[in-house]
């Protein structure tokens, strides 16, 4: 039984019109964590009609830009004070450890207070057209009515990447974070509504994509559709979106190489390659699946990483001693275990990992084992299609074209890792690689103040930086002629 409604549809928190809930599970022991609405397709439909009327009234996309950076700072400010609870929230729905969780709402805070800066500085640009009677401006404007989907690996900070560039450039908004995580987000607008953000404003629905996504994104009344989330549900969407001519920005994953020279940082080189393909249990839109080594390191490469792979502590996110957690769901880890059994079929050699943890007091979270597959190819499904969790596929190459050409060599275009010590080889390589973010001798590191997005089939649009504000808003070009007089076009000419 659920007590407190956990829909807000206007200025009301609601329960679903069914009665409708879900359960939430913490995917480290199985258990039940919470009960919380599960809106119905009429429920999502009211929601982008709040949104819809709010915004049509015209008070909020009118309200002075100070004033919202004012609010985006206020939210800012109660994050910082809730930080403890919602890290906890978060960790207990996701299974992430705590330490990340803590990193993750430090991230949320920074994207609120760098929207709040950036739109309190924006200004309007003159161009000059060759009439000194003509002012003419371009000005930005909100885009309208925004449906905000996020998935379940960083909830409340992929929400946040959307709802504080929303806020800052004066739109109303649908929220819908994943079935899977929605607390830290529930959480989230309660926090957003006593920091002020006005009724209708920011609304928020959660439930299956199938029934709640559909209603949001297949809707006449809505000007943009950001989503964060698998492949196909992104071509889905943007079909459906066609329809009604909405803007559709996409961020959809990625298999991401990290390519390792003979030249590269030993130490470095091992530790980086680790993290960026284990942390969070591999469930990391940018995580680094594929490792392209260069042939004359690679065998010792591989053993040491393998030797470091499976001495990763796994354990619940609130255990100070555990370095990674669990994967999301029960779902989830199937999938990637139908995954590693596709590598063993397809002809990987696998070096470490490929199981459950045998640890009994983990046999009823769903953990996997960092597991390795050497001798990989181009040709296969493991090396070519993401499979979000922890696995490592190795490549070699013999030479630098090789490795571009393998780093390139992917249907996706998130994000990609070099290594070497040769800077004019880092540069060439990394300006060769089509991805949208390119460490080079680091890996996983962003700012809130730098895009983010990918090429490819890793999506379009881009979050994050000026960019990820400009998504929100449209550009009005203003022409105002402070002495008007006649065209004079039609009858001007025949009287000359
Ligand atoms: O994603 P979905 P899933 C990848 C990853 C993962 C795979 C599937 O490979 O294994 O996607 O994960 C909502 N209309 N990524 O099934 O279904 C859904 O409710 C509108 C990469 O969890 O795409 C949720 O809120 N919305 C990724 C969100 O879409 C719909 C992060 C994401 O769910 C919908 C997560 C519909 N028809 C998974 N169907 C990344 N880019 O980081 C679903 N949704």
């Amino acid at each position: 039984m659920n007590t407190e409604p956990d829909l807000l549809i206007g200025s009301q928190w609601r329960h679903a019109a069914d009665g409708g809930t879900r359960q939430i599970v913490n995917p480290a022991n199985g258990t039940v964590i919470a009960t919380v609405d599960e809106a119905t397709h009429d429920d999502a439909l009211a929601a982008v009609a709040a949104a819809r009327a709010t915004f049509d009234a015209g008070e909020w996309p009118a309200t002075p830009v100070s004033e919202r950076a004012a609010l985006l700072d206020r939210i800012a400010d109660l994050l910082l004070r809730d930080k403890e609870p919602l890290a906890e929230l978060e960790t207990a729905d996701t299974g992430k450890t705590l330490a990340e969780s803590r990193i993750d709402i430090d991230d949320v805070v920074s994207v609120f207070r760098y929207y709040a800066r950036l739109v309190a500085t924006q200004s309007d640009r003159l161009v000059d057209v060759g009439d000194a009677g003509v002012i003419s401006r371009v000005v930005h404007e909100p885009i309208g009515v925004c449906v905000l989907i996020a998935p379940w690996n960083y909830p409340l900070l992929q929400i946040s990447w959307k709802i504080a560039p929303a806020l800052a450039a004066g739109c109303t908004m649908v929220a819908k974070p994943s079935e899977v995580t929605p607390l830290s987000t529930i959480a989230f607008v309660r926090l957003a509504q006593e920091a002020g953000v006005p009724a209708g404003v920011l609304n928020l629905v959660q439930g299956s994509g199938a029934a709640v996504g559909a209603a949001l994104t297949d809707n006449p009344d809505v000007d943009f559709i950001s989503f964060t989330g698998g492949l196909s549900t992104g071509q889905h969407i943007a079909r459906t979106a066609a329809d009604h001519v909405s803007k559709v920005a996409l961020e959809l994953g990625g298999k991401n190489p990290h390519i390792v020279f003979a030249d590269a940082d030993w130490e470095s080189s091992i530790d980086q390659v680790l993290t960026g393909v284990f942390l969070h249990s591999g469930q990391v839109c940018s995580a680094g699946t594929r490792l392209i080594v260069e042939e004359s390191i690679a065998d010792d490469f591989v053993a040491a990483l393998a030797e470091r792979a499976a001495t990763i502590r796994m354990g619940d996110g609130t255990d100070p001693a555990s370095e990674t957690g669990p994967l999301v769901s029960k779902q989830h880890l199937e999938k990637v275990e139908s995954y590693v059994a596709l590598g063993i079929a397809e002809g990987a050699k696998l070096i470490v990992g490929g199981a459950r943890p045998s640890d009994p007091a983990l046999a009823d979270g769903y953990f996997y084992l960092p597991t390795i597959f050497d001798r990989c190819d181009r040709s296969m499904r493991i090396v070519s299609e993401e499979t979000f969790g922890p696995i490592l596929t190795v490549e070699r190459f013999t030479d630098e074209a090789e490795a571009i050409m393998l780093g390139n060599d992917t249907q996706y275009g998130l994000a990609a890792g070099v290594r070497t010590s040769d800077p004019a080889r880092g540069e060439r390589v990394v300006r060769a690689l089509r991805h949208g973010t390119v460490w080079l001798n680091d890996f996983g590191y962003y700012t809130a103040a730098a895009e983010w997005g990918g090429f490819g089939k890793s999506g379009n649009g881009r979050e994050l930086g000026p960019s990820g504000l400009a998504e929100y808003q449209e550009l009005k070009h203003i022409w105002q002629n402070t002495a008007p007089k006649p065209a004079g076009w039609f009858g001007a000419r025949n009287d000359g």
